[in-house]
């Protein structure tokens, strides 16, 4: 199939991706890498957009790479790929340290690094009929976009362990039992959710929602008492922002506040 790889939609305070190779489930080919790379920076730079959505044409979210670029004859050799250290890993970073919240809307299968992908993005919602898999070990591959790391942080080792060695499709509703993601809503609902998502992110208090991700991607390698510190300092930051006046005073004056997100 031609055509953009991509389509990308402006709403109003936030912007929505949707990966559109329907054909092959959406999987990655360098064309798909490099016009997300650049809608991404283009997003980056624009101050209105306050959210992301990431979504998939047709029946699948995305299924990894795609895997007939990968296709060699008996007795060739492969050829050396740099696609994790040129594409995947910094789309991972990228997704991590956006300052603003990223949600992925699963609408059907997300396989191998597109399963990772969507596990980078801060709010992943489901698709009941939507699943994950770790299909690496299927084609004697290991688990890479952040695979090794989400999967035992979200889940717990020993789940880790049997998604990511067995490879076998877990359905979104357990899922979100497991942890693995937000939540799992109905087919039909799944955009409507997504968008109210995006819509809330879209009028809130954007600089402190950077900070919260800041924070948070700091966790998990952090102590406990390095962590307080970077509390420390990110609140005071936070502090700094016009919305946390405007959220006080339209507390204490019992009304919705309004913020602007700005700095
Ligand atoms: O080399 C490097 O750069 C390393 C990087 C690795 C990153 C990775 O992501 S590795 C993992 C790659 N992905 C996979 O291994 C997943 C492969 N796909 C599947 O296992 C299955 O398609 C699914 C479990 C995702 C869905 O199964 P199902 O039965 O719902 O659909 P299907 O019939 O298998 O797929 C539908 C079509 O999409 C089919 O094409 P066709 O027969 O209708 O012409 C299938 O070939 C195509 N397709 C699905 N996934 C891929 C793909 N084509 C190319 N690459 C794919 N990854």
């Amino acid at each position: 199939m031609s055509g953009p790889a991509i389509l990308v939609e402006r709403r109003d305070g936030y912007r929505v991706i949707t990966l559109n190779r329907p054909d092959r489930l959406n999987a990655f080919n360098d064309a798909m890498h490099a016009e997300l790379r650049k809608a991404i920076k283009e997003i980056e730079a624009d101050e209105d957009c306050r959210a992301l959505m990431i979504t998939g044409a047709g029946r699948g979210f995305c299924a990894g790479q795609d895997l007939s670029d990968r296709l060699v004859k008996p007795g060739e050799k492969l050829a050396p790929s740099h696609s994790l250290e040129t594409y995947y890993n910094p789309l991972v970073r990228k997704l991590r340290a956006l300052p603003f919240p990223v949600v992925a809307a699963v609408n059907g299968v997300a396989a191998g690094a597109g399963c990772n992908i969507a596990l980078a993005c801060d709010v992943v919602i489901a698709a009941r009929s939507a699943s994950f898999v770790q299909s690496f070990a299927r084609i004697g591959l290991v688990p890479d976009s952040g695979g090794t790391w989400f999967l035992p942080r979200l889940v717990g080792d020993a789940r880790a362990r049997g998604l990511a060695l067995l490879a076998e499709p877990l359905t979104a509703e357990k899922a979100e039992q497991w942890g693995l993601i937000w939540k799992c809503v109905e087919n039909a609902a799944l955009m409507s959710e997504a968008q109210k998502l995006c819509e809330h992110f879209a009028t809130a208090p954007t600089q402190g929602l950077a900070l919260i991700k800041r924070a948070l991607n700091a966790s998990t390698a952090n102590t406990l008492d390095a962590q307080l510190d970077l509390e420390r300092d990110l609140q005071n930051i936070a502090r700094e922002t016009p919305d946390y006046i405007e959220g006080v005073r339209a507390f204490m004056e019992k009304r919705k506040p309004k913020f602007t997100g700005r700095k």
